[in-house]
């Protein structure tokens, strides 16, 4: 592994819980990839599709995309500096937790709901789990850009019941949330326990980014089933 974080760098993710990591993607692979989101978008399948809770106004295409996008795996999956990143977070030995596609369309892409992602997961808290946010537009105020509760993953803060995604009300106090505005081919990575969010899309043009979550095994069988094609070793594992 290369060096890809200083250690000031790795201070700042332990104290706030993310990270901007700066432009790794090429502006190649960008294009690529941002070809691959419009190609889910224009097909639309619905199997990988799902809407925002403000029905038709934002897209999330649902892991696993590399299994219908083999080129994702190239650019992404298997992309070293972004596999450097990860292990200088979470060490040698880690799988794909998951990945998907976020696309926020031109003029109506809807903000995406405070929550952090162990609302998902429901890992225990020592388990690592980093999300790998990559950004395919630049990503500004005006079309949605992160947002983040700094500090927040250093507890568990409890998430609605009714949606399992939506904090309450009280859990965020907005006056702490900071925008994170990001040129296109940058990498942000946030802990599963960060809260984040998204704006709304307000420009005449689509906001598109994607992500992948790494995680460290420890507790396979008895929390969550691992599928060996779903869930590859991304760095480590039994055969390396
Ligand atoms: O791209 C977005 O707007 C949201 C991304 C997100 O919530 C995530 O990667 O967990």
């Amino acid at each position: 592994m290369s060096q890809p974080l200083s250690a000031d760098q790795l201070a700042f993710y332990r104290e706030q819980g993310y990270l901007d990591c700066g432009r790794v993607l090429a502006t190649s692979a960008v294009d690529e990839l941002r070809a691959i989101i419009d190609g889910f978008v224009a097909s639309a399948r619905k199997e990988n599709v799902g809407l925002s809770a403000e029905a038709g106004k934002s897209y999330t295409l649902f892991t696993p995309v590399f299994t219908v996008a083999s080129r994702y795996e190239a650019l992404v999956l298997q992309n070293p500096a972004i596999l450097d990143i990860l292990e200088s977070i979470l060490g040698p030995v880690f799988r794909l937790l998951e990945d998907a596609m976020f696309f926020k369309p031109a003029n109506h892409g809807a903000a995406l709901a405070y929550h952090h992602d162990n609302s998902y997961y429901g890992f225990p808290l020592d388990v690592p789990a980093v999300t790998c946010w990559i950004a395919i537009d630049d990503s500004t105020l005006d079309n949605g850009c992160l947002r983040f509760v700094p500090g927040s993953h250093l507890q568990d803060t409890p998430h609605e019941q009714i949606t399992g995604t939506v904090l309450t009300r009280a859990a965020v106090d907005e006056s702490q949330v900071i925008d994170l505005p990001v040129p296109a081919g940058t990498v942000v990575i946030f802990d599963k326990l960060t809260i984040h969010g998204s704006g709304p899309n307000t420009t005449d043009r689509p906001r598109r980014a994607c992500n992948i979550v790494g995680v460290v095994p420890t507790v396979d069988s008895k929390l969550r089933h691992f599928d060996d094609t779903l869930n590859p070793y991304l760095r480590g594992g039994p055969a390396a």
